[in-house]
């Protein structure tokens, strides 16, 4: 092999590596509707103190609102958590999506982001501002700018597109304050815990998986599943503060 043959093979071999590390993502398949296939439903909890931020608008306080101190964890009875969202990773076929409705949508409501916490499909999303102040919504995957965009007036609509899976972190460059998640999912199987930190998930063909659950504050906790055909899987998933 010539010195040149080397060097690129030694590329490829790198290149190699890389993908392998950042583990890209299944192309999800749909085969349609799942027969056997199982449930798997659970509750997330956290036992830990819940710590609060304090809010301090310093200008629009009259669509804002006040001083305040917000809880980082919405913790109810039994230490149920509350917008956790939980899901199965490098999912290769399975169940359909829903059907495709209405685009998502991530609202400034009253300074807050309405949903605070959503799971959306790898795609569109329409940013809205339903409050007669300036917005200026604007969301991350990681440190990386996903979308960014200045919504001064009430009523206003701006499409956009969150092409990949991953956690989005949505902020306001005008309300330093405001903040927001929204998980892009790439494959059907997930939830969001309600009130009473219960979730489930259906028609997941019989295998092993591995489940995310995540939280902002907390961050996400990884376990390993079996799904057995016709057969619920009962799990409680602790959140514990990294
Ligand atoms: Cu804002």
């Amino acid at each position: 092999m010539s010195r040149r043959e080397g060097s690129i093979a030694g590329v490829a071999a790198l290149a190699l590596t890389v993908a392998t590390l950042t583990l890209p993502a299944l192309a999800y398949d749909e085969t349609g509707p799942v027969t056997g296939g199982g449930r798997i439903e659970g509750k997330v909890v956290y036992n830990g103190p819940v710590q609060t931020r304090k809010i301090i608008p310093n200008k629009d306080v009259e669509v804002c609102g006040g001083i305040r101190d917000e809880p980082l964890i919405e913790v109810g009875a039994d230490h149920a958590v509350q917008n956790a969202v939980v899901y199965l990773t490098q999912v290769a076929k399975g169940k359909a999506w829903p059907a495709a409705g209405k685009t998502p949508e991530l609202d400034n409501r009253k300074c807050r982001f309405e949903p605070e916490v959503q799971v959306i499909r790898a795609g569109p999303l329409e940013v809205v501002n339903s409050d007669p102040v300036l917005h200026n919504t604007h969301g991350y995957y990681g440190n990386r700018t996903a979308f960014n965009m200045a919504l001064p007036n009430e009523g206003q609509r701006i499409p956009t597109d969150l092409p990949r899976p991953g956690t989005v972190r949505v902020d306001c460059d005008a309300h330093g304050w405001m903040e927001g998640w929204i998980y892009v999912v790439d494959n059907p199987y997930y939830a969001i815990t309600g009130a009473d930190g219960k979730f489930s998930i259906s028609d997941v063909p019989p295998g092993n998986y591995t489940l995310v659950a995540i939280q902002s504050f907390t961050g996400p906790v990884q376990q390993s599943v079996t799904v057995e055909a016709g057969k619920p899987t009962d799990l409680t998933i602790e959140l514990k503060k990294q």
